[in-house]
């Protein structure tokens, strides 16, 4: 089991927030994705998320129902990104093609904080930004998943 996996199932269950995550882009600036997903989000909303998003209830997210996912969640990513983040957070080795429900999260907890933490940078969302090395150092390295 992923730790993330441990960290969600720590939380209450009782806890709910029907809010979108991208209604929060202030949130991510002082939370990792970890402590995001612990204090903002019950385990129950994943997992509602996940089964609307798993369109042929495989149990896996699939390249086209990431996309759907993200683009619902406020993100836009590109097939050439969408192929590298199905092959980073597919556990199985990559032979599925998919990614698993605790991957799932940890996915679009990793997209929205890099994207999030790129947007800071792109305030006229040009598509485009300019960060110093050390900047850059600071902005991803809090946000990779480990
Ligand atoms: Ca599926």
């Amino acid at each position: 089991m992923h730790p993330a996996a441990h960290h969600l199932r720590a939380t209450s269950p009782q806890r709910t927030n029907p809010t979108p995550m991208h209604l929060h882009p202030h949130l991510a600036i002082t939370h990792g994705p970890k402590e995001f997903t612990s204090v903002y989000y019950s385990l129950q909303n994943w997992r509602a998320m996940f089964e609307r998003f798993d369109k042929d209830s495989s149990g896996r997210i699939d390249p086209n129902e990431l996309r759907e996912a993200l683009c619902s969640l406020g993100f836009a990513v590109s097939p050439v990104v969408l192929d590298l983040l199905v092959s980073k957070f597919d556990k199985s080795g990559g032979k599925d093609k998919a990614i698993e429900y605790d991957n799932f999260i940890e996915c679009s907890l990793t997209v929205k904080g890099l994207t999030e933490k790129f947007r800071e940078k792109d305030c006229t969302y040009s598509g485009s930004a300019t960060f110093t090395y050390e900047a850059f150092m600071l902005t991803v390295l809090p946000l990779l998943a480990v």
